[in-house]
């Protein structure tokens, strides 16, 4: 069984056929100039930056038998499952379901709509259309993970205080073992990413373990 010794807040302890890897919205809306993040204001570059890292844990997955999962953050064309109170929130300079340059905005099936290319999904891995932040939230991924006796999960993605640390806490309550892998999760503000990296691991770990890349590809060779 591997173990990733130097996991924080303590060692984290998992076997593959049990574990799955939630790969949460590495989509061009989140990730490329003219999506989602652009329109609320976001330096997207920040989270383009981890793409490789990403890349490198799927492949580990993969090749270690876990199960896949990968998540898109989107609305139905009609958006009868976007509510007002998040179409209408703020002031971004394109709402949820309007044109821009890689389609309407937010919306299933739309070319800024889909995991990027480095990222893609192959066969025999799930992926989860969610309407909400949180992967858990009017989606069928519990069933699918009770289904295959997932007990732990190891997310990665973006972003890391908005739509990964929901999802965690979700996993979390819903009792799952879950470790996040640092330098596999990106904010658009880094201090962010910092401070939710210190929650999850804080008092004994209240929401799950971090450890980085590296830590984890190391624990699987040994
Ligand atoms: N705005 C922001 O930081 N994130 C989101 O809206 N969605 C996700 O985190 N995927």
């Amino acid at each position: 069984m591997p173990i990733l010794a130097c996991a924080l807040p303590s060692p984290f302890a998992f076997e593959a056929r049990t574990t799955a890897l939630v790969v949460i919205d590495m989509q061009r809306d989140f990730i490329e100039p003219g999506g989602f993040g652009a329109a609320l204001g976001n330096d997207v570059s920040l989270l383009n930056a981890i793409v490789p890292d990403v890349a490198r844990l799927l492949r580990h997955a993969r090749e270690h038998g876990w199960f896949v999962v990968h998540t898109r953050e989107s609305h139905a064309a009609d958006l009868s499952d976007c509510p007002p109170a998040k179409r209408l929130r703020g002031r971004p300079s394109a709402r949820i379901g309007d044109e821009g340059p890689m389609g309407r905005i937010l919306v299933r099936g739309e070319p800024g709509n889909a995991i990027i290319d480095a990222l893609v999904p192959v066969g025999g891995e799930l992926v989860i259309d969610k309407p909400g932040k949180g992967a858990f939230y009017a989606t069928r991924l519990g069933e699918a993970l009770a289904q295959r006796g997932i007990t732990h999960l190891v997310f990665a993605g973006v972003t890391t205080e908005v739509c990964v640390q929901t999802s965690m806490r979700e996993a979390n309550d819903r009792g799952y073992d879950c470790l996040l892998i640092e330098d596999a999760t990106a904010s658009y503000f880094p201090a962010f990413k910092e401070a939710t990296l210190a929650m999850i691991r804080s008092q004994g770990g209240i929401v799950g373990w971090t450890a980085s890349l590296s830590q984890l590809l190391e624990s699987e060779t040994s």
